[in-house]
């Protein structure tokens, strides 16, 4: 029996990264899970291994948060063991591209704010409300040391991180007389595929973010994660902001030569 057992936990973007991770040890904690990404080959792979490892339920679909009536259709159309979701982890998100505002690419923007502003809030409202009528739940979502801090060429990026700080709060205010907690777990620089997905998978590009720094992991972060959802019933974690040790804010970090 984990700390987690017959708890259904609904995580975006589990395809890699930091929601795979996350899905790896919740489900090391019993929790039952909904799986969604757009790269439904990877996505299977992750549910298949952790249905082997532990035993746990695993409902696995393709969802591209983008599209609200594809997110629309995937959240009715679940069946009634999984409708009662506990922890919604909205994580789906991404970077791209690296430029000065004045340069910057209007896809690329585009992108940024239909996935990590607009899918967190179609999946959050289409969830939210069954979460409202049980008085009982739990939103954490995953911002970024951006939300608090921009850096150069990080603008629209930071832009919606900032914005997924604000809806935090604002969801929390919206939801206080309904027993429902939810956290936001903010980290620095993770060793994901999200510098590949930024640069367009330009290694050079890649390799130059974490020179001479000791990244965080995918696991550090759902560390933390986990430690937002297993807290008492009367305890909500507001906020978590997490770096590697060599990294005290946005712009301020220490490489070795
Ligand atoms: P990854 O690129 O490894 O993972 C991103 C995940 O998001 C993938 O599973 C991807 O799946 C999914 N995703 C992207 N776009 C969509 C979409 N439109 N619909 C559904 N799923 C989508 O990067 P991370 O694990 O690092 O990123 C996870 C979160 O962490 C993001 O919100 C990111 O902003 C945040 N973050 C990351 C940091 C880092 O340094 N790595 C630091 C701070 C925050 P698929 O492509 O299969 O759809
Ligand atoms: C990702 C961390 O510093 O690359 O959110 O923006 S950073």
């Amino acid at each position: 029996m984990g700390r987690l057992s017959n708890k259904v936990v609904f995580i975006t973007g589990a395809s890699s990264g930091i929601g795979k991770a996350c899905a790896e040890l919740f489900a090391g904690e019993g929790a039952n899970l909904i799986l969604s990404a757009r790269r439904v080959d990877r996505l299977n792979y992750v549910a298949d291994a952790i249905r082997e490892k532990t035993g746990v339920k695993v409902l696995d679909f393709k969802l591209d948060v983008r599209n609200y009536e594809e997110v629309k259709s995937a959240i009715s159309a679940l069946p009634d063991e999984w409708k009662q979701i506990d922890i919604l982890i909205n994580n789906a998100g991404l970077a791209r591209g690296f430029d000065n505002l004045y340069e910057g690419r209007i896809e690329d923007w585009e992108e940024m704010i239909d996935t990590n502003i607009k899918g967190l809030l179609y999946v959050t409202r289409l969830v939210l409300p069954q979460m409202v009528e049980r008085k009982s739940g739990h939103v954490i979502n995953i911002g970024s040391v951006a939300g608090h801090q921009v850096y150069a060429k990080g603008n629209v990026y930071a832009a919606t991180k900032f914005a997924v700080n604000a809806l935090t709060q604002s969801i929390r205010l919206d939801v206080l007389d309904k027993n429902i907690k939810v956290s936001t777990v903010d980290p620095g620089m993770v060793l994901t595929e999200f510098s590949y997905v930024r640069f367009s998978g330009n290694e050079e590009k890649v390799n130059k973010v974490y020179e001479g720094i000791t990244p965080l992991t995918a696991e550090d972060i759902a560390d933390s994660v986990l430690f937002c959802a297993t807290r008492p019933a009367h305890v909500n974690i507001n906020e978590i902001i997490i770096t590697t040790a060599a990294q005290a804010s946005s712009t301020q970090m220490y490489r070795q030569k």
